[in-house]
């Protein structure tokens, strides 16, 4: 049933008629339109490849912010607190919460549902959320091409949230032109724990939870860490990296945290490096999509193929390197 369903979605739109429509309404702000844009781009579905090629020419204009830190550590109830801020400037604001948890919930929490519930009736926000779907809970895999969606449509800032798990922050560094990384006090383990290099990727330090005691000693803890060059900040030197603490609870920091964003987006345009960021973006982009194709290349290739060479390095016959060599020339 769900299939036929779907089915008969896709094959809406595979009339150029009508995707022209879809393309036209999405760009003037329709949200239904864009929901089934973001159905058929998400899937990966064809139809949403042609539908992504007339939107991309309107994008470019939105300022992507990605937030990423540990699971429970706050980042939803710290975008609903940004989203109230950028609500009262007018701002569309777009959210897409990367999960890693089950398809089959959809990739919300209960307790992200509930909070989303406030905007529900807000045509200025809109809130995807996506569960990801391979590479061991990395970036949904479609994320950046509903990021370009939403960009078409109008929608800036775009917040992509995603659980921090080694990997996916430096995925979401790659893709965001600004990044928060959440660090979350009282987890008894302060910055000892924090791996070599794991805050590089920070464009801005925050500190959720700010009302728990343990936050002060940490937030220093961290401008500690900086000032001795450990989070000198992503590629750029001349970019001091703020650390600021923020609390859901009593609203403290919030107002800090919208504008050390703004400075960062402005820093990025007036010092150049805005350009460069693009350009690694778009390569991270392609090099993402790339993995995926080789991957289901791969897939595809005569399982056979792959038996036989297994059996060969099983036989000692053939390192598993030469083995990768054979199959990645065949490609
Ligand atoms: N004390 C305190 N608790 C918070 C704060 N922000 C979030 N929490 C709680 O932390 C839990 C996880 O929050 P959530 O935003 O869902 O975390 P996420 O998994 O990082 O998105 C929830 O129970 C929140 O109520 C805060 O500023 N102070
Ligand atoms: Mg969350």
């Amino acid at each position: 049933m769900c299939s036929r369903i779907r089915r008969i979605a896709i094959m809406s739109v595979s009339e150029p008629g009508q995707q022209q429509s879809l393309v036209q309404a999405t760009l003037a702000g329709d949200q239904r339109a864009l929901a089934r844009v973001l159905t058929h781009i998400e899937n990966d579905t064809e139809s949403g490849r042609r539908v992504l090629d007339e939107l991309f020419p309107h994008t470019g204009n939105a300022h992507i912010i990605g937030i990423t830190g540990p699971p429970g550590g706050g980042k939803s109830t710290l975008v609903n607190e940004l989203i109230r801020h950028w609500r009262k400037a007018d701002r569309k604001v777009a959210v897409i919460a990367v999960d890693p948890s089950s398809p089959l919930t959809g990739g919300a929490t209960l307790g992200d549902r509930i909070r989303m519930q406030e905007w529900f009736a807000d045509p200025g926000v809109f809130v995807r959320s996506m569960a990801s779907r391979r590479f061991g809970g990395g970036l949904a895999q479609n994320t950046i091409a509903v990021a370009h969606a939403f960009d078409a449509a109008g929608y800036d800032p775009i917040v992509i949230e995603t659980v921090g798990t080694g990997q996916d922050e430096v995925s979401i560094a790659a893709l965001a032109m600004t990044t928060l990384l959440v660090q979350v006090p009282g987890t008894g383990d302060g910055v000892q724990s924090l791996k070599a290099g794991s805050l590089e990727i920070g464009d801005v330090l925050v500190v959720t939870k700010g009302d728990r005691p343990e936050a002060a000693e940490l937030a220093r803890d961290l401008r500690n860490i900086r000032s001795i060059g450990l989070a000198a900040g992503a590629q750029e030197s001349d970019w001091v990296v703020p650390v600021v603490r923020t609390s859901a609870i009593n609203g403290d920091g919030i107002d800090t945290l919208v504008e050390v964003i703004d400075d960062h987006h402005r820093y990025l345009h007036d010092s150049g490096v805005e350009e460069t960021r693009i350009r690694s973006m778009i390569a991270a982009e392609i090099s993402v999509r790339v993995q995926q194709g080789l991957l289901a290349r791969l897939g595809q290739q005569h399982d056979q193929h792959l038996q036989s060479l297994i059996d060969r390095v099983v036989h000692r016959d053939l390192t598993a390197v030469r083995a990768a060599e054979e199959l990645l020339g065949g490609l």
